[in-house]
């Protein structure tokens, strides 16, 4: 009986055909990720924060994609050429340890891992990420450079809609949410019931809506365009249909907007309580 298969001297050298087809295949695919797939991967250019993650995509993707093929190459290999062909199945040789490919895989595992923590890390505070906040309170640690001529805006996340306030215009509150393009915006996220998320994933901003929390994103519009606003925390049962359209206008168009909400809801304006950061509504004047 055959306990071992011992290898035909004729045997072709795996290891140099199965990194022959992968670097062949990776060739060919790393351009087909970056120039045709990369300008359809998300969130797109709607602002500078989209676009910053659009490219980070990009690169993650590109990084991915020669992991992937290697991956996908031994598999097909395997099954294709080591393929038991009739019933007896033998055990390959006892491998205990191979030190240069341990070696290999450990130096460009570790080199990619800490590269991209670098690259993400320079990239979070440089100037042209801007600092897009990330909805971590109030203060915080990543700002865009022009944060004090940022247009503030707020966002009240309750069950189950969101409103809008503008500070600067009077603290009017809006059903709908408009910013104006190529301005720098501080969103101000906060909630009057539960924890909801407000999630606008073309703008490339996402942040949690807590109760007596003020969590702080920036965006700078760069489209004119309509946006999804989306609630990404379950916050009850018509979690799903808390969602509505914004818009990105035009500075002009974004000026005759915001007067016209002003005129419209002046007398609705004066019941509202001060414009806060976060508010604390009474649990007995809310509807049963
Ligand atoms: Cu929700």
């Amino acid at each position: 009986m055959e306990a071992t298969r011992i290898p035909e001297p004729s045997e072709p050298r795996h290891a140099i055909r199965i990194v022959g087809i992968w670097a062949g295949l990776t060739v060919i695919c790393v351009p087909l990720v970056i120039f045709v797939l990369g300008p359809h991967i998300p969130p797109g250019h709607a602002s500078q924060q989209s676009s910053d993650q659009h490219q980070i995509n990009v690169v993650l993707t590109t990084l991915a994609t020669p992991i992937v093929l290697m991956v996908w190459v031994y598999f097909g290999y395997a099954i294709t050429v080591f393929r038991q062909a009739g019933e007896t199945i033998v055990d390959g040789p006892p491998i205990d340890g191979n030190a240069r490919i341990q070696l290999t895989w450990l130096s460009v595992t570790s080199a990619i891992v800490l590269g991209l923590a670098v690259y993400g890390t320079i990239d979070l505070f440089s100037a042209s990420a801007a600092g897009a906040g990330g909805g971590q309170g109030p203060n915080p640690l990543a700002k865009p450079a022009n944060v004090g001529s940022a247009l503030e805006v707020q966002v009240i996340g309750q069950q189950w809609l969101w409103t809008f306030r503008y500070p600067g215009y009077g603290g009017v509150e809006t059903a709908t949410l408009a910013l104006p393009v190529n301005r720098e915006i501080a969103i101000h996220v906060t909630s009057l019931d539960v924890a909801h998320s407000f999630w606008a994933y073309e703008l490339g901003v996402k942040a949690d809506a807590i109760p007596g929390s003020d969590n702080v994103v920036y965006v700078k519009p760069e489209q004119i365009r309509s946006f999804q606003v989306r609630c990404a925390e379950l916050c009850g049962l018509w979690h799903g249909h808390m969602n509505t359209t914004g818009r990105v206008l035009s500075q002009p168009d974004f000026g005759s907007w915001i007067a016209q909400q002003e005129q419209q809801y002046a007398a609705v304006t004066k019941q509202l309580p001060p414009y806060s950061h976060v508010y604390y509504p009474s649990p007995l004047r809310r509807a049963p």
